[in-house]
């Protein structure tokens, strides 16, 4: 516990606070939307393929919002309900399970419930059964107000395991106009889940040789989800708070097709060990601010525990009360350490991929700069505090310390 408590106090102490930057606090009061990518990610952004833009909708909206070119989805065998985990309460996803399924009684720190002590209203939107990943119960614990599921939606767009993401957007957004402002939604996509299969209709692209393979039908779902990305900012304008609202995009976790040789095809380039890790653990992050100001590439690594306190910066809120264990991207006086449930990082300088035994020195490191195999050494520091966030993360949600943490600090007022 010892260990745990030193670890967040150094953290709490880098936080931003008022006047830091000219972004802290700029977004204050305003509403925040985030729209979760089922299986979205990052190597389809600004592609083309047999001449066709993949994602025309984002490479647009790109242009007038801050891209993270670097983000990694931190997931682990919780999949979908881990994405939520790590961006909603900025905490790792357990070795095994989900926090989910395993742990949906502990106490969190979420966007959710800071944003409500805040006085937002807070909804969370998903087309589907409440009971998956334990939502319904999950839900009332992180702090929404409301959870609308399957039943909410009225299925005039029935699309792979239920309804399609246009539809979903377009309720989701009826709904949203009658709420309290400012409001925190989450919206979770669905129409782009494995086998990505979706009918000849919607399949939009000629795939030529991917034609009929589910790499090529993977490639057809994202074309529609970005067509469904692109009605919603329209139907943001159209209802009025395009202007009055931050919108965040990014994907889940990767489409669990790993071989090379589509990835080489659709990208028609030769891919390295590293091309392959990177490109499988990357999802898009775009975040539009309402006056489309700050846009442009951020190269920087970063990843899905850095949502919540970066959240928290644009609204101006101070992070250091929470017990949150992600990177606020737009801090520079925090680190840049990004770590995978597998036990890889990046910290901006190196990449590092263990090996199976799970032994420092069998791991391999590169050096971002050259992308070339590096002395492993160079990796021993950031290895160390990799392991030592992995390690905090599990105690804190195992032994639900922050309950802890919240019941020592109030008998101490
Ligand atoms: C279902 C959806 C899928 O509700 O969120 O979750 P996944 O199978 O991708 O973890």
């Amino acid at each position: 516990t010892d260990e745990v408590k030193q670890w967040f106090d150094a953290k709490q102490a880098t936080r931003s606070k008022a006047g830091d930057d000219d972004l802290f606090g700029a977004y204050k009061g305003k509403n925040v939307i985030v729209v979760q990518g089922e299986a979205f990610m990052n190597f389809v952004i600004g592609q083309s393929y047999n001449g066709q833009e993949i994602t025309p909708n984002i490479n647009r909206l790109m242009k007038k919002s801050m891209y993270f070119s670097q983000y990694y989805h931190q997931t682990g065998q919780g999949r979908t309900s881990d994405a939520d985990m790590a961006s909603n309460a900025s905490l790792h996803p357990l070795p095994t399970g989900s926090v989910f399924i395993r742990y949906p009684d502990h106490e969190f720190d979420t966007l959710p419930k800071i944003l409500k002590s805040k006085d937002y209203s807070t909804n969370v939107f998903h087309a589907y059964e409440s009971s998956f990943w334990n939502r319904s119960i999950m839900y009332q614990n992180m702090g929404y107000d409301t959870f609308y599921s399957k039943p909410d939606f009225t299925i005039d767009e029935p699309l792979g395991w239920s309804l399609g993401d246009k539809s979903f957007f377009r309720q989701s957004l009826d709904k949203m106009v009658e709420l309290k402002q400012p409001f925190y939604s989450f919206l979770i996509t669905l129409s782009s889940h494995h086998p990505y299969s979706l009918p000849a209709s919607v399949q939009e692209l000629d795939m030529g040789d991917l034609t009929g393979t589910t790499f090529g039908d993977y490639i057809q779902s994202l074309h529609y989800v970005d067509a469904a990305l692109g009605e919603m900012e329209q139907e943001m304008k159209d209802n009025g708070l395009w202007d009055d609202t931050i919108l965040m995009f990014y994907g889940d976790h990767d489409n669990s097709l790993k071989e090379k040789e589509p990835m080489e095809e659709f990208l028609g380039r030769s891919l390295t060990a590293l091309d392959m890790e990177q490109l499988m653990n990357q999802v898009p992050m775009l975040v539009h601010l309402p006056d489309d100001s700050h846009a442009g590439t951020y190269n920087e690594p970063t990843g899905q525990l850095d949502m919540t306190p970066s959240i928290l910066h644009l609204l101006g809120i101070n992070a250091s009360p929470y017990y949150l264990m992600g990177n606020d991207m737009f801090n520079q006086k925090e680190d840049k350490l990004v770590v995978l449930r597998t036990g890889a990082f990046t910290d901006g300088n190196v990449f590092y991929i263990p090996s199976a035994d799970g032994i420092f020195e069998h791991g391999t490191a590169y050096d971002m700069k050259t992308r070339k195999v590096t002395d492993v050494e160079q990796a021993r520091s950031s290895y160390d505090e990799a392991q030592k966030r992995l390690n905090v993360s599990d105690e804190l949600i195992t032994y639900d310390l922050i309950r802890q943490f919240h019941e020592a600090s109030t008998t101490a007022k």
